[in-house]
């Protein structure tokens, strides 16, 4: 059989786990060979009455997730590419500073609202710690990065849209908005935004977790009450960069990780997938499944425009969880304030892809309001993160 071209990263991946090295090996090409045979991934298609196709629905709720392929073309992929390398020259010089290296002020210097998360090259900044409220149990391997590595990186940027108008593009991309509103309901409502920034050799591990906080009490409580993040990749998802899932576990209630991994008798879980992708491909993952990343020790980057979205429900009258911002009650006039970001997302992309129709969000179709996107809209998503919908 020919050498696939992932098998030098799972290679490299492999030898940064001294005596686990096979193990580490095998359990990455399994996983990479059951990811994609599942019945999960292919484009997003709607039926004659415009809903999501059965079998998406069917396939995304059995499993927790679902891999939509080819959602962004070239030329958006390629304007993301160029603003990211405008984005990193505007990173600060180091976590705490304000000063990018050629002195201007950095990205979010003047941001109260939490934005750049940093970690050591190839660390798990999360994993066993009180961070997050607690939700990542166990620490994840730590593989050494080379001598000439920076002593520390960013690896999650919060707030994301009010730093790359490319990412509030995909963010109001009509066919995701779509599936957002079939998943969630015709007043759905947003969650947070993120980037996740996974270089080789560099990018940090996330360690195994389930994403939500507040409802695995609640009386309601079913597997789409915390909501989903959709994926966006812009250079696609490997076993060796990409997130890891379980799949079906976004049913089972709160998980205790940390017997898990005794089970399994490592950190690789057994019955785990990779998300696989190419560029372009956007996965929609329920936030209750249990997933995490390993530390990026391959040769290709992963970046991922993450972006959530809710059951109006889930949020409203809600105490949130704090878990991206200072926990806060979330009534009605806070969602409708966080939930504009939607119609900026919608006007933004409208200036750049004029001929695709526009996704109609239904609160804005009911109450008669419209965005444009201009300087003011700029301006006002200063900080517009300190209203995440976190719970
Ligand atoms: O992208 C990653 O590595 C982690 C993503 C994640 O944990 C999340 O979106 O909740």
């Amino acid at each position: 059989m020919a050498h696939p071209d992932y098998m030098d990263s799972i290679e490299a991946c492999a030898a940064h786990y001294g005596q686990d090295a096979d193990a580490m090996r095998e359990y990455l090409i399994a996983g990479h060979e059951r990811a994609v045979t599942l019945d999960n991934r292919g484009p997003i298609e709607f039926d004659e009455n415009g809903k999501l196709t059965r079998d998406i629905v069917d396939a995304y709720n059995k499993h927790g997730f679902y891999v939509f392929t080819g959602v962004l073309k070239q030329d958006e992929l390629g304007d993301i590419e160029q603003d990211l390398t405008r984005m990193k020259k505007r990173f600060p010089v180091g976590p705490g500073e304000k000063v990018t290296a050629d002195g201007s002020p950095a990205l979010g210097a003047d941001c109260t609202a939490p934005n750049l998360v940093w970690s050591k090259p190839l660390g798990d900044p999360l994993g066993g710690s009180e961070l997050a409220n607690g939700r990542h149990q166990v620490k994840l391997h730590e593989p050494k990065a080379a001598d000439d590595a920076p002593e520390a990186a960013p690896f999650i940027l919060l707030g994301s849209l009010q730093f790359s108008e490319t990412c509030l593009r995909v963010y109001g991309h009509p066919q995701l908005l779509k599936v957002a509103e079939e998943i969630n309901g015709k007043d759905f409502a947003p969650f947070n935004e993120t980037l996740f920034i996974k270089e080789p050799g560099i990018g940090a591990a996330v360690s195994w977790h389930q994403d939500g906080t507040t409802h695995w009490d609640s009386e309601d409580f079913d597997g789409g009450i915390h909501g989903f993040n959709f994926m966006a990749q812009v250079y696609g998802s490997t076993a060796v960069n990409g997130v890891w899932v379980l799949p079906g576990s976004h049913t089972l209630g709160k998980v205790d990780i940390k017997k898990l991994v005794e089970e399994s008798g490592s950190e690789r879980i057994v019955g785990t997938v990779p998300l696989i992708c190419d560029a372009g491909d956007v996965v929609m993952c329920n936030r209750q499944l249990v997933h995490g990343s390993f530390a990026n020790t391959g040769f290709e980057p992963r970046i991922t425009v993450n972006m959530g979205f809710h059951r109006r429900s889930s949020v409203l009258g809600v105490m949130g969880a704090g878990t991206h911002n200072e926990a806060q009650m979330f009534d009605a006039e806070l969602i409708a304030k966080r939930s504009e970001v939607i119609g900026y997302g919608i006007a933004a992309r409208r200036q750049r892809f004029p001929d695709e129709e526009p996704f109609e969000y239904q609160p804005f179709v009911e109450q008669g309001l419209s965005y444009q996107w201009n300087e003011d809209a700029k301006a006002s998503l200063h900080d517009y993160n300190a209203l995440d919908l976190s719970i």
